[in-house]
């Protein structure tokens, strides 16, 4: 099976298995457990932060970030599309109270201007903004790299409004891998960042909120416990997170490379509208055309014949390129679009 689905799906590698078995462990809720130190060292290195914390999900980091930064009845800017709006259960207003001011970007991406609309008037009639979110990658905008520039941007009027700014960086080393930046580059322009190592980086469980403010980071892990996700030998999954953080950033640029390849094969059948040159990493999103089948019915045509994807929605699907994806397997999976499309 060609599982295209998500880049979620991966399973780790013998070697990270390996690094897995080895691993030192301790009890993580007395910080004693030395493989989690050892990750959350190298996380804030990497990312040039003083402060990690290591969680079971980018779910739970994404809402740790929201729930220590803003008051309940506080609105916080997030896109239309992003994973905090549309694939976290309501989790920003369930669990932490806020409201939600969405923005409608270009493919994920919104630009400053937007952003600075947004922000509530200071006047005690007006909600208050406590947070921007910003997403890099983008995954519902196509895998989308947010530029730097806007970014620079966005930052310039957070700070002048004094507003903090979050980055859901599930997928920022996709960002890396394409752009060669590095991460410090993109984190230095956030108080919060969250990354995944379950995602590109092929690690079967984990994720990471990282800061420079050692008050954001206690209020978080507070909030971990609250959540459910403080862990004991939670070493054992640490070890493949720093196996993927060691191993397997560079080679992401083969999946941005499959992606790509997988678009342009796409794009010469008629009935699959996608526009390769917005491939930038290793997420497609392609409308396709199909008078015979519903989308249900023309996933399980395809998942017959070898090839999952997801449907998002309308006649939208996407596909994600991965560790366990071969070269073979792109060339394999067009032609398998190619036959069901062609009948
Ligand atoms: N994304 C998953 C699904 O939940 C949609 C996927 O298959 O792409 N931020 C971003 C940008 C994400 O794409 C995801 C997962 C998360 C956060 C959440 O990570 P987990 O699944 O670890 O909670």
């Amino acid at each position: 099976m060609i599982d295209l689905r998500s880049d979620t799906v991966t399973k780790p590698t013998d070697e990270m298995r390996k690094a897995m078995a080895r691993a030192d462990v301790g009890d993580d809720v007395y910080g004693e457990d030395p493989t989690v130190n050892r990750l959350q060292d190298m996380a804030a290195n990497m990312l040039g932060k003083r402060f990690a914390l290591f969680v079971p999900s980018g779910t739970m980091a994404n809402q740790l970030a929201i729930r220590s930064q803003a008051q309940p009845g506080q609105e916080i800017i997030v896109e239309s599309k992003s994973h905090i709006v549309r694939y976290e259960q309501g989790a920003a207003g369930a669990l932490a109270g806020v409201q939600l001011h969405w923005i409608y970007g270009e493919r994920g991406v919104m630009s400053a201007e937007q952003v600075e609309a947004a922000i509530r008037p200071n006047d005690p009639h007006s909600v208050t903004t406590a947070l921007i979110c910003l997403e890099n990658t983008h995954n519902a905008g196509g895998g989308t790299i947010y530029p730097l520039s806007t970014i620079e941007r966005i930052r310039t009027i957070a700070v002048r409004h004094r507003i903090p700014m979050h980055l859901d960086g599930a997928r920022l080393f996709n960002a890396v891998a394409a752009t060669t930046l590095p991460p410090t580059v993109y984190a230095q322009h956030f108080e919060t960042v969250s990354i995944c190592l379950s995602k590109g980086l092929g690690a079967p469980v984990g994720s990471l909120l990282l800061s420079n403010d050692q008050h954001v980071i206690d209020r978080a892990r507070r909030f971990r416990r609250m959540y459910g996700g403080a862990m004991r030998q939670a070493g054992i999954v640490a070890a493949a997170g720093i196996y993927a953080l060691e191993r397997h950033v560079p080679r992401l640029k083969t999946d941005h490379e499959h992606a790509k390849k997988l678009a342009r094969l796409l794009q010469q059948i008629p009935a699959v509208q996608i526009v390769p040159q917005h491939v930038e990493t290793n997420i497609l999103i392609f409308d396709i055309v199909d008078e015979q089948r519903t989308p249900t019915e023309l996933v399980t045509a395809l998942k017959d014949h070898g090839v999952l994807i997801n449907t998002l929605g309308g006649n939208t699907y996407r596909a994600v390129t991965h560790l366990n994806i071969a070269g073979k397997q792109i060339d394999e999976a067009a032609s398998i679009f190619t036959k069901i499309l062609s009948r």
